[in-house]
């Protein structure tokens, strides 16, 4: 009865604070029975349900600015910012994005999706509004997951110089998308259990009287609750006020009254205030409470059952950790590290395996590179298992850690492309720009799982660092069943033609193998090409292929800006081949939104069907023009 009246932060602050449970529960179901259609991020947004409503009754947005780090969990903050409706297009193309976004509604202060940024970026947000003597309240509500990323700790660092007032309200689930890592993660667990922690009443009297102007006021409000004996304002004794952060917790993040009194309590210090809350991943919905990590991202799911729909075959994910499960049988020196990402890029057999050769160094891209120039320079071989999106944390840990020092390592580079649903915040299109233009790293992409599996073997077997690129899901069936040996810089030629020669990079391959039967039964004569290197190219292959053809056609599932088309052309151009006619497919430089990855992919042009009618086009008017004989 509740959500339907509320449409915007002011109709929310319009109920009893007695009933805003009732509303808490409406917004629960809403979203286990939305997401349950859609998919989407469920167990964290059900743990922010109470936290996120108490936040928008006693701020004020879109005049004070929330910041959902990652934002992943900011869907009760659109239902209560007019964005119902738009749960039933949930991460559909052209429906409402996953995260927060700036052209979706003057609430969202940022459009991202990669964590930690959040306390940086308030920070920012805090000394503009001081300088512009503007009077708003500046929040951001990070994760104790996000916490574990280094960019937190630099914001915080900073603050202490900037003089300036914010408010960072830490909700503390335990959770990151597994179980959070490292010594923070215990730390916060310490204080939520230390024994002593509650002060007693008049010792809370005390402290919170000291605190300057403000004290008398906070023990005026705090009297009006009767559980006001709970809370201490503890000045003395956590890491945070080390950073010159009052620190106020832990409280109950699914109690709402305590948090609104907290709140209005934080809003009149002066000063950087962090707010340490502690709530249940998945709270309400029976099946995300027991597993949180299985319904952290969800595809659509039975509500009844919490039955979700898996994959039915074997994605790349899971070829690249059975891969390295099983060449660390041997090979004793295989190290795998994740960044938070034990859940995704298919590690979990390895770690049952070789718990002692895995480390999850939380979300922390940049430190995960770097740890690993110093596992190789001692002879281990580190595999970093990544999502492209997230290893743009890592560029210059790449250039400078690894690379420079020329240390054998692997990149395995999942959800490389189009992810889809996540959209422009997650698309890992711009890794092959990004990477090649590093020295010493050589850059793969494998044309189906098979050959991710060889060239994991071969990566292996490397003296310097090697990157290995490969989308979400899996590979359909190949008419190519064999599979040469990976050599350095060498393509895989699976036909030799005349007419067209078709480069099909990594899961492109797929498209490119399709335009080529097609081709062939029009009569042309069309070489395939799996390109499988980015880095270093195949120059003398390349030659023989310019000089056997006109027609080059490339297929990439990246941005072509200083992707694999970019490498050709510029080869055409640098090596003087005249009159080459190069037609490229990829994506142009810009942030793509989300969508299914098949219509997205559809979308720009690199579709069988499309790229077909194109060349065939093509090909007519230059015969036209030119009278040239193609054969057949
Ligand atoms: C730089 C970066 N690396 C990895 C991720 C993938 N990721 C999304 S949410 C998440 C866990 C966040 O945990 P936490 O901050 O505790 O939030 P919770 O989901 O527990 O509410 C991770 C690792 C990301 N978004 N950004």
């Amino acid at each position: 009865v509740y959500l339907e009246e509320v449409n915007s932060p002011d109709d929310l602050k319009k109920i009893e604070i007695n009933n805003l449970s009732i509303l808490c529960k409406e917004i629960r179901e809403f979203l286990v029975t939305n997401i349950g259609n859609t998919g989407g991020h469920l167990s964290s947004n059900l743990g922010v349900v109470e936290l996120t409503v108490a936040m928008h009754y006693v701020f004020n947005s879109p005049i004070d600015k929330i910041i959902f780090d990652v934002s992943h969990q900011s869907y009760v903050h659109k239902i209560l910012t007019g964005r119902k409706e738009e749960f039933k297009n949930l991460r559909k193309q052209q429906g409402m994005s996953g995260f927060t976004n700036r052209q979706e509604s003057e609430h969202d202060t940022f459009t991202i999706g990669h964590s930690s940024t959040s306390i940086a970026m308030a920070s920012g947000l805090a000394v503009a509004r001081d300088l512009k003597k503007d009077k708003s309240k500046i929040i951001a509500l990070i994760a104790d997951g996000a916490l574990t990323g280094g960019l937190a700790y630099e914001a915080l660092n900073n603050i202490s110089n900037l003089n300036t007032s914010l408010i960072v309200i830490l909700n503390d689930n335990n959770m990151s998308i597994s179980k959070s890592v490292g010594a923070l993660t215990k730390y916060l667990n310490r204080l939520r259990v230390k024994k002593n922690y509650y002060k007693i009443k008049d010792n809370t009297k005390v402290t919170i009287e000291k605190i300057p102007i403000i004290g008398k006021f906070i023990l005026k409000k705090l009297s009006k609750t009767k559980r006001y004996l709970k809370y201490s304002l503890i000045n003395t004794s956590t890491i945070f006020e080390e950073f010159g952060f009052k620190y106020i917790g832990p409280i109950n993040g699914h109690n709402i009254e305590e948090m609104i009194n907290i709140f209005e309590i934080a809003k009149k210090i002066k000063g950087p205030v962090l707010i340490h809350v502690k709530t249940c991943k998945g709270k309400g919905y029976s099946f995300a409470e027991k597993n949180p990590t299985k319904f952290h991202g969800v595809s659509k799911f039975n509500y009844a059952t919490g039955k979700l729909e898996v994959p039915k075959m074997k994605t790349y994910s899971m070829v690249a950790g059975d891969t390295l499960t099983k060449i660390a049988d041997t090979n004793k020196d295989l190290v795998v590290i994740t960044a938070a990402m034990t859940d995704g890029t298919g590690v979990r057999p390895f770690i049952e395996k070789h718990p002692t050769r895995f480390f999850d160094v939380g979300i922390a891209e940049e430190y995960a590179i770097s740890f690993a120039a110093g596992l190789s320079a001692l002879g281990l071989k580190p595999v970093f298992m990544v999502y492209s999106t997230f290893l743009q944390r890592g560029y210059d840990q790449i250039l400078h850690d690894i690379c420079l020092n020329n240390l054998p390592m692997i990149f395995l580079i999942d959800r490389a492309g189009i992810v889809g649903q996540d959209g422009k915040t997650h698309q890992g299109i711009y890794d092959i720009s990004m990477l090649s233009s590093i020295p010493n790293l050589s850059i793969l992409s494998p044309r189906n799982i098979v050959e991710l599996e060889n060239m994991i073997e071969y990566a292996v077997n490397q003296d310097g660092p090697v990157a290995i690129r490969y989308p979400k899901g899996t590979s359909a069936d190949t008419t190519f069943n064999s599979y040469e040996k990976i050599k350095k810089g060498k393509f895989e030629i699976l036909n030799l033609g005349s007419d067209i020669a078709i480069f099909g990079l990594g899961s492109c391959f797929e498209i490119g193998e399709k335009i080529y039967i097609e081709l062939r039964k029009r009569g042309l004569n069309v070489s395939l090409i799996n390109p499988r290197f980015v880095y270093p190219l195949d120059d003398e292959n390349l030659k023989l292929i310019l000089s056997k053809h006109r027609y080059i056609l490339t297929i990439e599932d990246g941005i072509k800006d200083g992707g694999f088309a970019s490498k050709i052309s510029s080869f055409i151009l640098e090596n003087r081949y005249d009159g080459k006619i190069l037609l490229s497919y990829g994506y142009p430089k810009d942030f793509i939104e989300h969508g299914k990855r098949e219509d997205i992919m559809k979308n720009y042009g690199l579709d069988k069907d499309n790229i077909i009618n194109d060349i065939l086009t093509l090909i007519d008017n230059n015969q036209k023009n030119n009278n040239l004989n193609i054969s057949s």
